[in-house]
């Protein structure tokens, strides 16, 4: 098996004991290897990075390192004010002392340390878990906000850029098969007729972001519920995990999707239509939560845009998905056929429920 060929060639003591997949992610493979030695046992998350999504991890690394030296750092700084111990993963180097290993196929590979004693989840589990969520993102983007925004390759340009997404979806759509695709079925119909109905609005913030409204500062770029690590311990957040698409971006990106994520208590994956709802209760905590670590950070303007950025990262997942499945699943991993149309539909469902709570959500913003 590659991925216990590869495990061997981190700088990791021990022999191994086992490697299996885990996790979820839609994009890289993500495995927990165990090594021992004969009077100690360390556990390690190793990951093949998905080179059709990311085509330079060299970069991903380049950034990896930045970002996890700044944040240790900035923990340590501040360890004996915090009410917990915060962690972040490490990198684990190659035993040619390298971020990365690269295979007979030219798959890049990496180590990470693995945050013990934590969990993750795909769904939120209770009103205190959503408090932890948006508490776990303020930090994050407090320790990364000094992290001066040119240190920072774009590892993924046009990441969460909705007008550029809306550009593929419309070649996707211009192609015989993805014309079929579209057609295919009455689902996928409405899909394309809920696009070409928010196809004016969809470039909201760009717009802001160019006329000087809003700034670009380093953000997560993917904080859903499932990338959150809860302690086991004190049940509080301990870490944001999966950070190759930490990168200059609006902080807005980041606030949609962690909402998007967490205040859809179906999961991204539900085929239960009629449970998919936008949770303002969850959505109130979250935010209140976030507030604790981010309010010194967010201006008027950046307020001003919160409601559109909720709206919009649940609509511009959609469209993602959406234009993947017309273009015959290329980016996002899939296990059945039609997959990516059913999570299409699922965050498209969830921005319409947004659109109905518009009121009371802006009065939740009004009042955090
Ligand atoms: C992808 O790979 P994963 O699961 O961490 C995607 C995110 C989406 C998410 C939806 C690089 O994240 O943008 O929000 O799926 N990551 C990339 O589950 O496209
Ligand atoms: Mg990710």
């Amino acid at each position: 098996m590659k991925s216990a060929l590869v495990s061997r060639m981190f700088a990791v003591d021990g022999r191994l004991v086992s490697v299996q997949p885990t996790g979820s992610g839609n994009v890289n493979d993500t495995y927990l290897a165990i090594f021992r030695t004969t009077f100690s046992e360390q556990r390690f998350i190793l990951q093949r990075i998905n080179r059709k999504v990311f085509p330079h991890p060299d970069r991903i690394m380049d950034n990896m390192r930045v970002i996890t030296e700044h944040v240790h750092q900035r923990i340590e700084q501040e360890a004996d004010f915090a009410d917990r111990i915060w962690q972040l993963p490490a990198v684990i180097p190659g035993k040619d002392g390298k971020d990365y290993v690269v295979d007979g196929d030219g798959e890049y590979w990496r180590a990470i340390s693995l945050i013990a004693s934590a969990h993750s989840y795909e769904k939120v589990q209770s009103q205190e878990h959503a408090r932890e969520a948006g508490i776990v993102l303020g930090h994050f983007q407090r320790m990364i906000s000094d992290i001066p925004v040119e240190r920072l390759h774009d590892t993924l340009e046009g990441f969460h850029v909705t007008p550029g997404y809306l550009k593929k979806y419309d070649q996707a759509l211009a192609t015989p098969e993805g014309k079929t695709r579209a057609d295919s079925s009455s689902n996928s119909r409405q899909c394309r007729n809920f696009v070409e109905d928010r196809r004016a609005w969809c470039s909201v913030l760009e717009d802001a972001k160019d006329r000087g409204e809003l700034a670009l500062r380093p953000i997560h770029g993917d904080p859903k519920v499932a990338n959150i690590m809860i302690d086991d311990f004190t049940g509080k957040g301990t870490s944001i995990v999966d950070l190759d698409t930490v990168k200059p971006g609006l902080i807005h990106y980041d606030i949609g999707d962690c909402l998007r994520s967490c205040c859809n208590r179906a999961g991204e994956e539900t085929q239960d239509f009629s449970a998919i709802y936008f949770d303002t209760d969850l959505c109130e905590t979250i935010l209140r939560g976030y507030m604790i670590q981010a309010r010194d950070f967010l201006t008027e303007a950046d307020r001003h845009y919160l409601f559109d950025a909720i709206r919009l990262i649940a609509f511009e997942l959609g469209l993602r998905f959406y234009a993947d499945y017309l273009a015959g699943d290329v980016y996002f991993k899939t296990v059945y056929e039609g997959q990516n149309l059913n999570r299409a539909r699922v965050q498209f469902r969830l921005c319409e429920s947004i659109e109905t709570r518009e009121r009371q959500i802006r009065e939740i913003l009004g009042r955090i």
